[in-house]
């Protein structure tokens, strides 16, 4: 099932491991028929980031109205220390859905002589790029990538990490993307690839004035509609779609009863279009749903991590209470 490579490949010789899990490819062109002929019609945001899409959500983190980004930067820097104690000399950090090299470099500069680094993602070529990169820039860290759906569980016995605590690093609020149940399952996921000692490093945004959470989602440069409209670009191009960006327009709006930010792309006018040779159509005003971001408050934060076996041992956010890091150490089994 697993396909384990140690650092002799050729093929990824900075690394000291590569471990392929082989995990399913997204299934674009199902998820988007069943998604659409659903009431509500929804599409999942997982399939924002392709290339053009991943430029834009980059842009967004620079936007004025997009603080999560620059909030949670500062907030690392600021933390460093703290975190070098919490986590001791010698861990070995492990990021699930590995992302932003900005952020995780913050975390291994802060940390007291980290061992080693494993970077997991289910895009094989984007993680191993990153994961030799970090191998190159830091001589004295193991490196080791896993292609692998970070959503079903973390396996790691059976890979050649240091020994030390290991540190999960989970930035970003893109635990904010999953419904309460699916989050939950993920935490508890994640605990079960933990030893005691072990800790998550997790980003959460908070609520906040719906205002400033809708404009954070629908900025005036209008950068936000275009990441969200670009999937009609991505529907159009690969799944032999007829949809007109043109009669659809991006809403981002603040559900409170489910504490979230909902992106919709609203019909300006009845319409009807193909996907693969299916017809659709869309009344005016009938929203097509693609993403919730939800936003936490230190006790519902708290009451998730609870509910999936953690306790929070440490909780730090910016002096405006934007967002939100959390140390998540896994309770001790009754
Ligand atoms: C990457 C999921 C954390 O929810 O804030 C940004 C994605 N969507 N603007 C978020 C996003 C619109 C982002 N996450």
């Amino acid at each position: 099932m697993t396909d384990l490579t140690l650092g002799q490949s050729p093929l990824h010789a900075a690394l000291d491991f590569f471990d392929d899990q082989h995990p399913p490819a997204g299934d674009f062109l199902r998820d988007v028929l069943n998604g659409l002929a659903a009431t509500p019609k929804t599409i999942p945001p997982v399939y924002f980031y392709d290339a053009a899409g991943s430029a834009l959500f980059d842009q967004i983190t620079g936007l004025p109205e997009y603080y999560v980004t620059r909030t949670e930067l500062a907030l690392l820097d600021r933390i460093g220390p703290e975190l070098a104690r919490l986590a001791g000399p010698g861990a070995v950090v492990i990021e699930p859905g590995s992302g932003s090299s900005v952020k995780i470099r913050k975390l291994l500069d802060a940390l007291d002589s980290p061992a080693g680094y494993v970077g997991l993602d289910i895009s094989g070529e984007y993680l191993t790029a990153a994961c030799e990169e970090l191998a190159r820039d830091y001589p004295d860290l193991q490196v080791g990538a896993i292609c692998a759906d970070f959503t079903s569980g973390l396996s790691l016995d059976h890979l050649p990490l240091p020994q030390g605590r290991r540190i999960l690093f989970f930035p970003g609020s893109t635990i904010g993307n999953f419904e309460p149940a699916a989050a939950r399952d993920l935490l508890a996921g994640f605990r079960q690839g933990m030893r005691e000692g072990d800790a998550i490093l997790i980003g959460a945004d908070r609520v906040k004035s719906p205002a400033t959470l809708e404009a954070a989602y629908d900025d005036a440069q209008g950068v936000t509609a275009a990441f969200n409209l670009n999937l009609v670009d991505r529907i159009n191009a690969e799944l032999n779609g007829t949809l007109d960006a043109s009669r659809l327009k991006h809403v981002s709006v603040w559900n409170a009863d489910k504490s979230r930010i909902e992106m919709h792309l609203e019909a300006l006018e009845p319409q009807q279009f193909e996907v693969a040779g299916q017809v659709f159509s869309l009344a005016k005003g009938e929203r097509i749903h693609t993403e919730n971001s939800h936003k936490f408050t230190p006790e519902s934060f708290r009451a998730l991590a609870h509910s999936a076996g953690f306790d929070v041992l440490k909780s730090w956010s910016d002096p405006a209470e934007l967002f939100s890091l959390h140390w998540l150490e896994p309770n001790v089994k009754a």
